[in-house]
């Protein structure tokens, strides 16, 4: 099928000679967008910041004993550059729609997380029963910021108009999302020492995966505009994806708020790594059950 956005970058994932999207089983789809941000600018640089660090990754990954890469095909889009929430919200909707309709896996990258819901939006209209399990330092319930409904800090709220929602690693939020989220029934896991199983337990059969990477402490991930002390580690947010592949139907999931700061390559390589692992979470389950 012709597309109007997917269309294939020159400058692809990992580096790896692309095959043609109608044999490939992930689609990265890069967006570069960011104009709600209320703290710190820089997400616009984002996907780029992973698309660099990740030509650095090493193919074979040691945890599933398979160089990912070569398992799975993997096509990485053109990136979009939506110039108002008008374009963000119509341009993203109809990208996953499309590569959902392909029975492809969409793994998107921020930009900021208002990128989310009209991924999701895409997928609840593909498939029953979703959940979305965003995995963030903020719960992003707001109704509204600054006269925006489809803002960063509202995205959760516009998911859950759709779909169910099960927040982790939340360490701030405001009284009225607090609130929201009991009489509405979120579900939210706080700070980071909670259990993984409860986390999958609490999401439907097939889920729509968020990782804001604020969720991370800002030790390990400084490169967010928001960062939050007293955050997750590296293996806790493995722990909980592979538990969640392992359990759940991933629909589709995404990367945001990377904030690339100059000369620290850390944060970006870490956020490519995770896309990595990702794909071989979704695509090579078995591997994952030796663990
Ligand atoms: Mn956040």
């Amino acid at each position: 099928m012709e597309s109007n956005y997917l269309k294939e970058s020159l400058d692809n994932f990992v580096e790896h000679p692309q095959k043609p999207l109608s044999e490939c089983k992930a689609v990265l789809l890069p967006v570069s967008f960011e104009a709600t941000a209320s703290y710190m600018k820089g997400t616009k640089a984002g996907p780029k910041a992973i698309i660099d660090a990740s030509k650095h990754l090493e193919w074979f990954d040691l945890e599933l004993g398979k160089e990912i890469v070569k398992e799975v095909p993997i096509f990485t889009s053109e990136t979009l550059k939506p110039k108002n929430v008008k374009g963000l919200l119509e341009s993203v909707e109809s990208s996953v729609k499309e590569i959902v309709s392909q029975k492809k896996f969409p793994l998107l990258f921020g930009g900021e997380h208002s990128i989310t819901f009209p991924a999701v939006k895409a997928c609840a209209s593909s498939f029953d029963n979703l959940s979305v399990l965003s995995i963030d330092a903020h719960a992003d319930l707001r109704n509204e910021l600054n006269g925006e409904k489809y803002s960063h800090a509202c995205v959760m709220r516009r998911c859950s108009e759709t779909s169910k929602i099960v927040l982790a690693g939340v360490r701030s939020l405001s009284a009225e999302e607090k609130k929201f989220a009991e009489k509405s029934g979120v579900k939210i896991f706080f700070g980071n020492d909670f259990s993984v199983k409860e986390v999958v337990d609490s999401c439907s059969k097939n889920v729509y995966l968020s990782i804001d990477l604020d969720a991370f402490d800002p030790s390990i991930m400084p490169a967010v505009g928001t960062p939050e002390p007293c955050g997750l580690d590296w293996g806790t947010v493995l722990g909980l994806c592979r538990e969640l592949f392992k359990r759940k139907t991933v629909v589709g999931a995404d990367l945001v708020e990377l904030s690339p700061i100059k000369g620290l390559r850390a944060p970006d390589f870490a956020a490519a790594k995770l896309a990595y692992k990702i794909l071989g979470y979704k695509f090579l389950p078995k591997a994952s059950e030796r663990f």
